[in-house]
């Protein structure tokens, strides 16, 4: 094993990653402490876009098989360029990057926690879409304060092929989603296949009728909503997330992006508090203040548990050293 190379600058040399894995609520995070690739000296943005144009690699590595699945998230911490933070992550999956993951911050920052890497119970997240405040609750539970949030369409009606028009909202909660209550079969862990069919049917109608967020980003979260299982929460949700993986926690900008839409319908008053249930059955508990221009600023509490710490190797005459992407669905 050579020390001195990483993943994403040697790749005719052995290397070796340190990582962090936890999940929150069910769904995995995978921390990279150790070993990332080169990025400089930029701004989180040029970073960012280092990363992706150049070590993109280093993301297949890390998350997809066989090292990882197409459920986890991986999270690269980095130096924060905004003083106020703790550190920066970029999080990203076998398919490709995320503005924003909440599991995935909750994960963050119980990792950090684990590694001792706290100085109290607050800390501060740069993400490439704004800045999560978080705060340990206990030992596994942590609350992070979200990047602003809002519903850019209500009411939109997409024709999908055998299923006909679904009507959901777009909005943002760190990413994009589609919000529909419009399932064609119940949203319960029995139907899982067919959830994710639907979910991406509708992915691909929503593209094809060129049905975006912003500045024409594609919506690659898609989200089924049904009545809960648990008496304790508000409404259960099945959430398609970019490469085909659903969610095993209730999604933390999914959440988010629930939140802005409850708020914009008047359906939700600040501060009021919303549980979300995942398909699997774990919560998130929400609630929200108000943010400026119309958006929310939702918080998230969720528990997230360690579950494993080593290295990723990486060896320069493994044939398939940055994994194994075939067969991926767009
Ligand atoms: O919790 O925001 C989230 C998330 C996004 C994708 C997977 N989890």
């Amino acid at each position: 094993m050579n020390g001195d190379c990483t993943a994403g600058d040697c790749t005719d040399s052995d290397y070796a990653v340190q990582i962090v894995d936890s999940h929150t609520e069910g769904e995995p995070t995978r921390v990279i402490v150790a070993g990332g690739p080169d990025l400089g000296a930029g701004s989180l943005d040029e970073r960012f876009a280092i990363l992706r144009d150049q070590f993109d690699h280093f993301r297949r590595m890390a998350t997809s098989e066989p090292r990882g699945t197409d459920v986890l998230v991986g999270a690269l911490l980095c130096e924060p360029d905004d003083a106020s933070c703790d550190t920066a992550v970029i999080f990203f999956n076998s398919s490709g990057y995320l503005g924003m993951c909440g599991h995935g911050a909750i994960g963050v920052v119980t990792t950090l926690a684990h590694l001792g890497r706290l100085s109290g119970e607050q800390c501060r997240l740069q993400t490439p879409v704004g800045i999560v405040e978080a705060t340990r609750q206990s030992a596994r539970e942590v609350t992070i304060e979200n990047v602003a949030s809002h519903r850019l369409q209500k009411d939109v009606a997409v024709e999908v092929l055998e299923l006909g028009t679904i009507t959901g909202d777009v909005a943002w909660g760190g990413n994009w989603f589609f919000l529909t209550n419009d399932s064609p079969v119940a949203v319960e862990p029995t139907n899982m296949s067919q959830l994710t069919e639907i979910a991406w049917q509708i992915r691909r109608a929503l593209r094809a009728a060129s049905i975006t967020g912003s500045d024409g980003a594609e919506i690659d979260h898609i989200e089924l909503f049904g009545p809960p299982a648990a008496s304790t929460a508000n409404s259960r949700s099945f959430v398609l997330c970019p490469g085909g993986a659903y969610d095993r926690s209730p999604c933390g900008t999914g959440t988010s992006a629930k939140l802005a839409c409850l708020a914009a319908d008047g359906k939700l008053a600040p501060g009021q508090r919303w549980v979300q249930e995942s398909i699997i059955g774990s919560q998130f508990v929400a609630s929200y203040r108000v943010g400026n221009d119309g958006a929310i600023v939702p918080s998230i509490t969720g528990r997230a548990y360690i579950c494993g710490e080593g290295r990723l190797i990486g060896q320069a005459d493994d044939p398939i050293q940055f994994g194994i992407s075939l067969g991926m669905r767009t």
